[in-house]
C-alpha cells in the first residue's frame, strides 16, 4: 500500500529545481503566481499540512496558529523573523526555523552600497541627470560627504554589523556601536576595532549611522524625532534591518528640516506601502527590501529553508530551530 506523503505549503514563488528536491518528501501545495494571502487565506490552505515554507510577508501568530492542527514546522527564507510569535508557536507544538548567516556578507555589501550611494547623492545626481537638467560644472555641484576617514556608527552589532564594520578598514573610517551586550573583544577586532558606545553617543558622534538589528516591539520607533535631533547635521541615516525601528513620519521631518542631510532606507513601515512623502525628498536613496538580494545568497537562503522542513520531516532536529523549547511539549 502506497503511504501518502506529508503536505508542505510553498507560499511563495520557488525555484523549480528547488521543488523538485522537495517533491522527493513532501506532496507539494504551491504558489508559483507569488501571491500574498491573507490571513484567512493562509489558514485555509495550512489545513492538514505538515508545514510551510514562507517569507517575513507570511504572519504566523496565535490567531492563526489556533485555526490550525498538525502544523510541525514553519520555515522562512530570511533572517530576520518577527513576522512569527515564538512562544504561540511553541504553545502550538510548531517548530519555527529562519535562514540565517548565508546573508550577513551580501545584506553588509548592500549596506555600504546604500550608505555611499546616500553620502555621495549618487542617485539624486542621476536623476538630475536624466531629467536633462544638467547643463554646466560648478564648484560645489552635488557635493556630499566623505566616507572615508569618518566615523561609521552601527546599531546593532550581530552577524550582520559586524560584516559592516570589517569594510570599514578599506576607508580608513572610526567604528563604533551600540548592541543589548557589548562584543567579546576578539570580536571588537575583527570588527575593525568597533568601539561600544552608548545610543546617546553614538547618535551624536556618528557621520554614518547604519541600523542592523533585528525588529521587535522593544525597539520599536527606537529612532525618532528626538534620536534624529541629536544626529549630526551633516549625518546620514541607512536602514537595512526592517520597517518600524525609525519612525518614518520623524524621518521625513528630519530630512525636510535638513536635522540630517539624507537617509538610504531598504525597509519601511508597512512595507511594501511607504509614507509617499519619501518621494517628495531629493535626499533619500529608496529601495524596495533588496539588501540579501544576490542569486547565490538567495539560493542560499532557500537551501536553508529547505534543509530545515527536510530535517524535520526526517524527524532530525531542524539546524535553524528557533524556539527549541517546543521538543519539550
Ligand atoms: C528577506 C530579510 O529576503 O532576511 C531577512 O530578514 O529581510 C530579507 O533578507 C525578506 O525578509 C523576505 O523574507
Amino acid at each position: 500500500m502506497k503511504t501518502s506523503m506529508p503536505k508542505l505549503l510553498v507560499a511563495r514563488a520557488m525555484f523549480p529545481d528547488v521543488l523538485a528536491q522537495l517533491s522527493n518528501f513532501f506532496e507539494l501545495e504551491l504558489n508559483q503566481e507569488d501571491r500574498i494571502f491573507s490571513q484567512s487565506e493562509l489558514a485555509e490552505r495550512l489545513q492538514g499540512k505538515f508545514g510551510m515554507i514562507c517569507t517575513s510577508s507570511a504572519k504566523v501568530d496565535q490567531d492563526l496558529l489556533s485555526k490550525l492542527s498538525g502544523v510541525k514546522i514553519i520555515s522562512t527564507i530570511a533572517v530576520g523573523y518577527d513576522n512569527f510569535d515564538l512562544h504561540a508557536c511553541t504553545q502550538h507544538g510548531v517548530m519555527a526555523t529562519n535562514s540565517p548567516d548565508v546573508l550577513n556578507e551580501t545584506t553588509a555589501d548592500f549596506a555600504w552600497a546604500l550608505m555611499m550611494a546616500t553620502a555621495r547623492r549618487v542617485t539624486e545626481a542621476e536623476h538630475f541627470l536624466r531629467a536633462g537638467l544638467w547643463t554646466k560644472w560648478s564648484v560645489d555641484f552635488f557635493v556630499g560627504a566623505d566616507l572615508h576617514g569618518s566615523c561609521l556608527g552601527i546599531l546593532g552589532m550581530g552577524r550582520i554589523g559586524q560584516a559592516i564594520a570589517r569594510r570599514a578598514s578599506g576607508f580608513g573610517m572610526e567604528v563604533i556601536y551600540h548592541n543589548r551586550s557589548q562584543l567579546s573583544e576578539e570580536k571588537e577586532l575583527a570588527a575593525h576595532h568597533a568601539r561600544y558606545v552608548d545610543k546617546q553617543t553614538l547618535l551624536r558622534h556618528a557621520d554614518h549611522l547604519i541600523l542592523a538589528l533585528p525588529y521587535s516591539p522593544e525597539v520599536h520607533h527606537i529612532i525618532g524625532a528626538i534620536e534624529l535631533a541629536q544626529m549630526k547635521p551633516s549625518a546620514t541615516l541607512i536602514n537595512i534591518a526592517r520597517g518600524g525601528i525609525v519612525d518614518d513620519a520623524a524621518l521625513i521631518q528630519a530630512l525636510r528640516n535638513g536635522q540630517i542631510a539624507g537617509a538610504g532606507l531598504d525597509v519601511f513601515e508597512n512595507e511594501p506601502r511607504f509614507h509617499a512623502d519619501f518621494l517628495g525628498l531629493k535626499n533619500v536613496v529608496l529601495t524596495p527590501h533588496i539588501a540579501s538580494a544576490t542569486e547565490r545568497t538567495r539560493r542560499a537562503m532557500v537551501n536553508r529553508a529547505v534543509k530545515n522542513v527536510i530535517s524535520a520531516v526526517r524527524g532530525e532536529l531542524p539546524p535553524d530551530l528557533l524556539n527549541p523549547e517546543v521538543l519539550e511539549i
